[in-house]
């Protein structure tokens, strides 16, 4: 070709053409942004339980979105500050229901948080898995949208009671609450069974109190239990605890898995080292099959996992095969998601997870430990002195 004006026409043509052929390609591939955002408290006394919730679930989002990737779709994790407030909660799940790219929540830690948040994503049939929220009315509402896989209540209640009679042999309990939906539940259902066992209840109270428990602590240590049980979360139960012990009170101590915090003993020290509490969550050094998700917490994080961290892992899991699931039998929705979560099966980090028609877990774990260090690092390191496999109350289902 001669003129080098056609022959330069020519060359662009074709190089228009190469770029064209390959652009079109990524675009047709692009079938979107699919979210999975997290709510926990990352702020205020409960953080460090809330930010275990939010790295789990995004450990879990960096390692397992390749497939999603690989079926065109871009995959973002997008964590919420529910600040363990229910009103903060409930105003960050109509944003989150807003945006329509958002197809599955992880959260709550607080159940008083969960219950009414997730009355705003049944709304718009949006996914929730709780890696964490114990109460039995998360589930038993039965909404299609709403599973969990950690334990309930109303078996950990019964756990408490048991090895307090059982194995403490205690003979008689103060048990305070922290007024929450999930504070007051558990000390009831402590409460009934112990009474059930025998152990007499010298007081049952409620306090929203946070500094000064000393008008509350003067008539217990009159009334001299052999066990004091607090249902709450650990910064409210720690000071509890702590000035308990300075006051000169000898009764043991137990409380539910809101006590399971390694900032437990960061804010009470020695005065909890050797009390026992209950958790539904495994510690995860502990779990045989959470080995590597420990050592790539460490590494990401430089800190170690908090309880219901590797449950955020698992739920996320959960989260993100179904969405597998989905993308690949058709069209994206939240209600497919939704069913999707119900029908999966996971050989998790925490044990095998599948759901009962409730959205609770078909076995849940249940631990009994005792606190070995006033060391917070150490936390990982309480001694299991109960681990117990339970399927949902026959009656709950
Ligand atoms: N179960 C852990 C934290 C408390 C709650 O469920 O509200």
């Amino acid at each position: 070709m001669r003129n080098p004006r056609l022959r330069l026409v020519i060359a662009s043509i074709a190089a228009l053409a190469l770029v064209l052929s390959l652009a079109p390609a990524s675009d047709a591939q692009s079938k979107g942004t699919v979210k999975i955002a997290s709510q926990s408290p990352l702020s205020g006394g409960q953080a460090v339980l809330g930010e275990g919730i939010k790295l789990g679930t995004q450990l879990a989002v960096e390692k397992l979105k390749g497939n999603l990737e690989k079926m065109g779709y871009k995959v973002e994790f997008v964590p919420f500050d529910d600040q363990a407030k229910p009103d903060v909660g409930v105003a960050n799940a109509k944003n989150i229901i807003a945006d329509k790219d958002i197809m599955v929540v992880i959260g709550h830690l607080n159940s008083g948080v969960a219950i009414p948040s997730s009355e705003v994503y049944k709304e718009t049939n949006l996914a929730m898995i709780s890696p964490a929220n114990t109460n039995p009315v998360v589930t038993d509402r039965n909404y299609g949208n709403v599973s969990r896989v950690c334990g309930r209540d109303d078996v950990q209640g019964v756990v408490g009671a048991e090895f307090a009679h059982g194995t403490l042999k205690v003979k008689s309990v103060y048990i305070v609450h922290d007024k929450t939906q999930y504070g007051q539940s558990i000390a009831e259902f402590f409460k009934a069974d112990s009474e059930k066992k025998g152990v007499k209840v010298l007081g049952f109270e409620g306090t929203e109190e946070k500094s000064n428990f000393d008008p509350l602590l003067t008539p217990i240590k009159a009334k001299n239990p052999d066990l004091i049980y607090f249902g709450g979360i650990y910064d409210q139960g720690a000071p509890f605890f702590k000035q308990a012990r300075e006051k000169g009170i000898k009764s043991k101590f137990m409380g539910p898995d809101g006590m399971d915090s390694s900032d437990l003993t960061k804010i009470a020290g020695k005065a909890v080292v050797g009390m026992n509490y209950t958790s539904a969550a495994g510690p995860a050094s502990a779990l045989p099959k959470a080995k590597a998700f420990v050592e790539d917490f460490k590494k990401k994080f430089g800190k170690n996992p908090e309880p219901y961290a590797a449950e955020s892992y698992d739920a996320t899991r959960i989260a993100i095969m179904a969405l597998e699931d989905v993308a690949k039998s058709g069209k994206m929705s939240r209600e497919s998601v939704s069913t999707a979560v119900r029908k999966v099966k996971l050989a998790g980090i925490t044990g095998d997870i599948g759901f009962d028609s409730k959205g609770d877990r078909l076995k849940a774990q249940y631990f009994v430990l005792t606190v070995v260090s006033d060391n917070p690092e150490k936390w990982g390191d309480n001694k299991i002195v109960k681990q117990l496999t339970i399927a949902p109350p026959a009656a709950a289902k």
